[in-house]
């Protein structure tokens, strides 16, 4: 009884060296220390044995017991180890290798130079203010000196909604807003995205971006209105650029002024963009006619102001040489990732 007894310890460490598995440990153990194992028949026979030998014999199975719970306990910690160790090694991240270049966005061109110029205005002094994109007919025509049947309403062909509210055709609708809330004397610029029936070209989008100003004190005169205009155009390209001013008719400014930058795209010499004239016409402004003043109840007597609407896409284009203004609207990468 005693050499069985070795027996199933030997051949119980035989087989537990080579287990692996958590569920055949559990099996052996069955097989050996079960109801029906190994260790637990001979327990069970032990009234068979000589009264003389049982006590031996029990003592030993007991430690027999004992020796085969003891290595089961240490495999199972052996075995959990090892699988810790190969999820730790199938896992294993090496956070100092650089990581696959992932794609960022950016601030789109137009944006861009709005904020700088809004930055270069609000040095010299101006706010800004904000207008609303779908506007009433009042603000953006009847307030600026354009009652209905005026001609100048052809100028800016308008998307109108069934209620007959309007999508702005120009920032001068935020100046109109800004007289109603401010009193003077103010210096104000009205960022925006304008909207007008077009057929789109080189130079010409449905939807672009203005950048109006407005200036109203006493005494305000047109050599003002020249020198914000060249400082400006200044900061703004940081060198001085070709300008020509012209005549211009809008009816909410007396006298109007266009105002021409010489085509950087193709230095003057004539392409797509300025129509082959070699100028684009970038930033009309005037002095602000005292109808316009009067209806933002501005004491005409006292005050005078100037005005100007910049076409921001346009600036843009010229100081990044875009030889297409669709190309901002496109939504190609290739485009838009240039200026990240
Ligand atoms: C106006 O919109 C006037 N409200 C500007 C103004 C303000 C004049 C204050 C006097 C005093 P105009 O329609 O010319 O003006 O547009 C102004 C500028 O916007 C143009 O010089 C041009 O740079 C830009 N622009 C006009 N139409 C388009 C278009 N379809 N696509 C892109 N830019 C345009």
């Amino acid at each position: 009884m005693k050499d069985k007894l070795d027996d199933i310890l030997k051949d119980f460490q035989n087989r537990v060296v080579s287990i692996s598995s958590i569920q055949k440990l559990e099996d052996l153990k069955v097989e050996f220390l079960g109801k029906k194992g190994a260790l637990t028949s001979v327990l069970k026979n032990l009234k068979n044995v000589a009264p003389e030998e049982r006590g031996i014999v029990g003592k030993l199975a007991n430690q027999i017991k004992v020796s085969i719970n003891g290595e089961i306990v240490a495999k199972r910690a052996e075995i959990e180890n090892n699988l810790v160790n190969e999820k730790i090694a199938s896992e294993w991240l090496d956070v100092t290798l650089n990581s696959s270049k992932s794609q960022l966005g950016g601030i789109h061109p137009i944006s861009k130079i709005q904020y700088e110029i809004e930055d270069i205005f609000m040095s010299l002094g101006f706010s800004v203010l904000d207008g609303p994109h779908i506007e009433t007919d009042y603000y953006n025509f009847e307030a600026l000196n354009i009652p209905a049947d005026h001609p100048a309403r052809d100028m800016q062909d308008t998307f109108y909604f069934d209620n007959g509210a309007i999508l702005r055709t120009h920032t001068s609708a935020i100046q109109v807003r800004g007289m109603e809330k401010i009193k003077p004397p103010f210096k104000v610029i009205g960022p925006g995205r304008v909207f007008r029936v077009e057929r789109t070209d080189a130079s010409h989008e449905a939807a672009f971006h203005q950048l109006e100003g407005m200036v109203v004190g006493e005494g305000i005169n047109v050599a003002n209105l020249i020198s914000t205009m060249k400082t400006l155009l200044r900061e703004i390209f940081k060198k001085d650029v070709e300008v020509r001013l012209r005549p211009g008719f809008f009816p909410f400014v007396e006298p109007g002024f266009e105002l021409d930058i010489s085509c950087l795209i193709c230095n003057g010499k004539g392409c797509s963009v300025c129509k082959q004239s070699g100028w684009v016409e970038l930033m009309p402004c005037g002095m602000v006619h005292p109808n316009v003043l009067k209806h933002g109840g501005i004491d005409t007597e006292k005050y005078s102001g100037f005005a100007f609407g910049l076409g921001m896409d346009r600036l843009v284009m010229m100081r990044y040489k875009i030889e297409d203004i669709r190309h901002f609207h496109s939504g190609d990468l290739r485009f838009s990732g240039q200026f990240v």
